[in-house]
């Protein structure tokens, strides 16, 4: 006779034991059923999966059935696990890697794998990006990846071919350092957030070509005219309308993809299968934060508790104490918090667009959990997010509309009244933009908004991370001013869902050349109303303040819409390396390019 579910918080662990991958049962299968969702395997996270450690690992890749939604699908794993086995390496080791094809013969995922190791420092040709770096893994073959391990802190891994980075080729990557930390803490906790869709990438890809606003369908009403028209009046509101109009979207079109289509992971766990990472009171716990989504970017926090942020991209910076943070897709924050006066906290990390969240418990044990807070509500684009003049909204939006409409170079001279102030950054647009089909928006008022935490969080009544407070806690490693200043657009066209640097698609691109041990200035204008988390492989981006100085040390650096952000890169890699965007769909529409550094 069956117990009913209450009685057995452990049920999962008896489920047949079938090559079901880490947390699905307990995501969409035992929620689908009404059970609690109380697993103590779900309680003891990633640690229960992989996690292998040492020097020498061997990594096979394979398709293993995963169910988070009610519905069986096939998903890339590494050793059967998703996410990937958490790999411990240390500073100042030799790592030998050997990562095996095992994809089944029919295989929806592609038949040639890769495995890139983000942020990591090493030999272009271990670099794992197939055509750049090497070959790629062909099924059925080996490749033995062999490496100085140079650095210390939280990183992760992920392919590099097709799309099985979507379908669950990611893991967690925490190499411990030689020389002790900065900071203390009692233990720590990887928090590794994705997404994830029963689609086929290729075919959610091959959707958003053809139905780019798929999941954007928040259209707005007449109600809303007339209540922006009652705070603006109807001549600017009517104009703002044209505007989104000629820029072919809405402001309310802010993620490509989201919670229409995806299911939000925490360690490979959905948010009723509630990922727990277990303290004792009094601990302070180390959370190692990593975005391992295609598409998704996160705010995250924990109700009850400050955190500090004490690294950022693996790199220490000087401690900054918030309530909530941005993560961007490829990016990870480590942070301290300090769990006391509740046996359990809610891990909430809601999607940028407002659209679905994932959460997970900080608990004193198993199966408790705290209230989980509501969505934000959706915010809305404004003009300044596109980085366009916000002078009075009529003139300013039939100038947006003007630019839009026609792509060209902006004409300084064409600028509203107003507009301009001192120290402003009037770009000047490659002229590949020029009369290109691809390019639907030129950013006319860019600035680094390094101190703004970003659309949905601007006066949210919480202490929100910005980069502006983000500070390395070293100098400059490198010291030089920078030789020469190079500066991309990212441009796209939100409906043809086009991306590109420069209006110039990754197939049709010239590689940027870099010199063999140069420092230069790679300033980065975001010409589209998206945001791009933007990543250089191989070479570190150190991110400047406003003023040119050196800030922070980045492997991939946000940047939003309409923003300008500048970062110092040392060559001292010499070989080809890839540098794109680290939006999966925008990368394999465009916006990449290849870094050739010669000697
Ligand atoms: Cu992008």
């Amino acid at each position: 006779m069956r117990n009913p579910p209450s009685q057995q918080p452990d049920r999962a662990l008896r489920l047949p034991r079938r090559r079901f991958v880490q947390g699905l049962a307990s995501g969409g299968v035992l929620t689908a059923l009404g059970l609690l969702p109380q697993t103590s395997r779900g309680a003891q996270g990633p640690a229960s999966s992989q996690v292998l450690s040492g020097t020498d690992f061997h990594l096979t890749i394979g398709e293993s059935p995963v169910n988070f939604t009610g519905r069986t699908r096939p998903a890339v794993t590494v050793n059967g696990a998703l996410p990937a086995p958490l790999l411990r390496w240390r500073e100042g080791t030799t790592v030998n890697l050997r990562v095996t094809n095992a994809l089944p013969a029919r295989s929806v995922h592609g038949h040639q794998v890769s495995i890139h190791w983000h942020g990591i420092l090493l030999p272009a040709n271990m670099d794992g990006v197939p055509g750049l770096s090497f070959d790629g893994i062909h099924r059925g073959e080996s490749y033995q990846y062999r490496f100085a391990v140079r650095q210390a802190g939280t990183y992760w891994y992920h392919s590099h071919s097709s799309f099985q980075e979507q379908a669950g080729l990611y893991g967690p990557l925490v190499i411990d350092p030689v020389e002790p930390e900065p900071f203390s803490y009692d233990r720590d906790h990887v928090v590794m957030l994705t997404d994830w869709t029963d689609l086929d990438p290729a075919a959610l890809f091959a959707r958003l070509k053809k139905m780019a606003g798929h999941d954007n369908y928040y259209r707005r009403t007449l109600g809303d005219l007339l209540r922006d028209a009652d705070e603006m009046g109807l001549k600017a509101a009517l104009a703002e309308r044209r505007m989104w109009g000629a820029m072919r979207m809405t402001p309310t079109d802010l993620s490509d993809v989201n919670a229409h289509t995806y299911t939000y992971l925490m360690n490979g766990m959905t948010a009723a299968a509630n990922w727990t990472g277990l303290f004792r009171p009094g601990e302070k716990l180390r959370l190692r934060f990593i975005n391992g989504s295609s598409m998704t970017y996160f705010d995250v926090r924990i109700p009850g508790l400050k955190m500090m942020v004490v690294a950022a991209d693996g790199q220490y910076v000087h401690p900054v104490t918030v309530d909530e943070l941005r993560i961007a897709a490829a990016e990870t924050f480590d942070v301290i918090v300090a769990p006391t006066g509740q046996e359990a906290f809610t891990l909430f990390a809601q999607d940028s667009a407002r659209t679905g969240y994932i959460s997970g418990t900080l608990a004193t044990r198993a199966g408790l959990m705290a209230p989980v807070p509501p969505l934000d509500p959706r915010p809305l684009l404004t003009m300044a997010d596109m980085g366009m003049a916000h002078g009075a909204g009529a003139e300013a939006a039939d100038h947006g509309a003007q630019h839009a409409g026609e792509g060209h170079a902006v004409d300084a001279g064409a600028h509203p009244a107003g507009a301009g102030h001192a120290g402003d950054m009037r770009p000047v647009h490659p002229a590949s933009e020029r009369g290109n089909p691809l390019v639907d928006h030129q950013v006319s008022n860019p600035t680094s908004r390094l101190d703004d935490p970003g659309l949905g969080l601007r006066d949210n009544g919480r202490h929100v991370l910005t980069y502006g407070m983000l500070h390395s806690a070293f100098e400059d490693p490198d010291g030089r001013d920078p030789g020469r200043e190079v500066e991309l657009h990212l441009t796209g066209h939100m409906e043809k869902f086009a991306w590109s640097f420069n209006g110039i698609k990754f197939g049709h691109s010239e590689p940027l050349r870099l010199n063999y041990g140069e420092r230069l200035r790679i300033v980065l204008v975001n010409d589209t109303m998206m945001t791009h988390p933007i990543h250089l492989h191989g070479m570190w981006s150190d991110v400047e303040d406003d003023a040119g100085n050196f800030q922070l040390r980045k492997h991939t650096v946000d940047m939003p819409p309409g923003s300008r952000r500048s970062y110092r890169v040392r060559a001292d890699a010499l070989g080809t390396w890839a540098y794109h965007c680290h939006l999966l769909y925008h990368m394999e529409a465009g916006m990449m390019r290849t870094v050739k550094v010669e000697e």
